[in-house]
């Protein structure tokens, strides 16, 4: 659909950026934290593990001045719930929630409002050892940490996000990492796991309601669009498949608190379907969530399944990479568009395309929780980091943003990928992401000082002409 004029974005649009604690904070085992499954798990070789990350742990005020310097309306960063629950239940570590009050009152002392994640991956180990979020007793420590933070912080923060990408932990648990000498779970045990995450959830979720009643919280979920690879007819319906069991049957529960059918037939089929109990089904669609957080990177494209192994890519996967499934669908190759340097295509049309999708499906306003790409940026002698890749892709996505918005989707706000360098879920910290850049290398951990990217400079003024300057043909 083609308009004469765009909508310009709304004046309370939130300009945001995000992080997660494991990627940013550093400090790993500082001030009673204990120990999450991120801190237990094997890296790459030759990669940064996330022992000192940013050190935002230690320099989160520096780093807040310069998101204010940005510009930044929102930050959406995570909790760790290792530094509140080292051992994931039992007594409260008060030095680690002082950061975090620490942390918000200062945005809220520049008028950045903070959106923040209450589970973004890190799943304390102590849980994990006794069966994580296989075990229903995951659900009750959910819960009672979150009654914590909204006790405690519920006063200061106005949006919630429960739990970051319960698509990409069940789909594609390898990418998050498994702790050290583990085995991936097995699918019936995944879809086990999924099941007891949707109850803590909508628990959650209620709790929040009641507890902090001006506040919203919502789900957020790694979205995409499925472009079927012809106009076959079997292609169609394997596109539908795959967008279905990847991204609707996981809002389809957050949202409207039933299991998909589509979904269902497939989990019975392969004799995957999770053990429900009752009043499980009642507390999943309690939930009513405020507002769908969604992740964007990239689309992907389907074919019919072939019903082989010859379906599943030999290379490798991981939160955007498909790779196929016997009896479901196939990956293939989209000659419309680019990808990045780490194979993951760069589709800003698809973005539009997710956004009308969602908000048709569910009419709920929807935050964009992350998007952008990662690149192995490059100090200058001059101290200047000429990222113009991060500005066209950040760009291009707010543009067909201002498309979805004029299509009449509610879209609240943008934060993309990340505020600053951090270390990425799999693949290092030479896969960088920020507007500031981190001077750190790999494995050498230098001074750690922050500098500007040309990124930067573009987006402040972007925010500052709340989406008018940097955008078209202004740029
Ligand atoms: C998302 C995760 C983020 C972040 C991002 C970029 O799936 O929610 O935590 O890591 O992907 O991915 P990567 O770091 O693998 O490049």
């Amino acid at each position: 659909m083609q308009y004469e004029k765009l909508k310009p974005f709304p004046k309370n649009f939130l300009w945001g950026a995000s992080t997660s604690a494991y990627q940013v904070e550093g400090a790993w085992d500082a001030d009673g934290k204990g120990k999450s499954v991120i801190d237990m798990m094997d890296h790459p070789e030759g990669t940064a593990g996330f022992t000192v990350a940013s050190d935002h742990y230690h320099r989160y005020k520096e780093d807040i001045r310069l998101f204010h310097e940005l510009g930044l309306k929102a930050y959406r960063f995570s909790i760790a719930w290792t530094r509140i629950f080292p051992d994931g239940a039992g007594e409260v570590n008060e030095k680690g929630l002082a950061l975090y009050e620490k942390l918000i009152d200062e945005l809220l002392h520049y008028g950045i409002e903070p959106i923040v994640t209450l589970y973004h991956f890190d799943l304390p180990y102590a849980l994990e050892e006794k069966g994580g979020w296989g075990n229903r007793e995951t659900i009750d420590a959910f819960i009672k940490y979150a009654c914590v933070l909204f006790d405690r912080l519920g006063k200061k923060v106005s949006y919630w996000l429960t739990i970051n990408e319960q698509n990409t932990l069940i789909l594609h648990p390898g990418a998050v990492g498994i702790p050290k000498g583990g085995k991936l779970p097995s699918k019936k045990d995944l879809y086990q796991q999924n099941h007891h995450m949707l109850v803590a959830q909508g628990k959650v979720m209620a709790l929040c309601h009641e507890m902090c009643p001006h506040a919203q919280i919502g789900p957020a979920l790694n979205m995409t669009s499925m472009y079927q690879a012809t106009s076959k007819p079997e292609d169609a319906i394997a596109a539908h498949n795959w967008e279905t069991i990847r991204g609707w049957s996981f809002l389809d529960l957050a949202i409207h608190g039933r299991y998909n059918r589509l979904l269902w037939s497939y989990l019975e089929n392969r004799n995957w379907q999770p053990m429900v109990e009752e009043g499980d089904l009642v507390a999943i669609q309690k939930g009513n969530p405020d507002f769908i957080a969604i992740n964007y990177y990239s689309t992907a494209t389907i074919a019919e399944s072939t019903g082989d192994a010859s379906d599943v890519s030999p290379r490798a996967g991981d939160q955007q990479i498909m790779l196929g499934e016997p009896g479901v669908y196939r990956a293939e190759e989209n000659p419309y568009v680019d990808k990045t340097k780490y194979g993951w295509v760069i589709d800003p049309v698809g973005l539009r395309l997710t956004l009308r999708k969602v908000y048709e499906r569910y009419n709920l306003p929807i935050i964009i929780t992350e998007n952008g790409i990662g690149a192995p940026d490059e100090l200058n002698e001059d101290g200047t980091i000429h990222d113009d890749y991060r500005i066209d892709f950040i760009k291009s996505h707010l543009e067909q943003i201002q498309w979805a918005l004029t299509d009449g989707v509610e879209v609240l706000g943008y934060c993309p990928w990340a505020a600053i360098d951090v270390v990425s879920t799999h693949q290092g910290y030479g896969k960088r992401y920020g507007f500031i850049y981190v001077n750190r290398g790999e494995l050498d951990i230098l001074d750690l000082k922050r500098i500007r990217k040309d990124s930067f400079f573009w987006y402040k003024r972007v925010i500052e002409s709340n989406g008018v300057d940097g955008l078209f043909h202004n740029y």
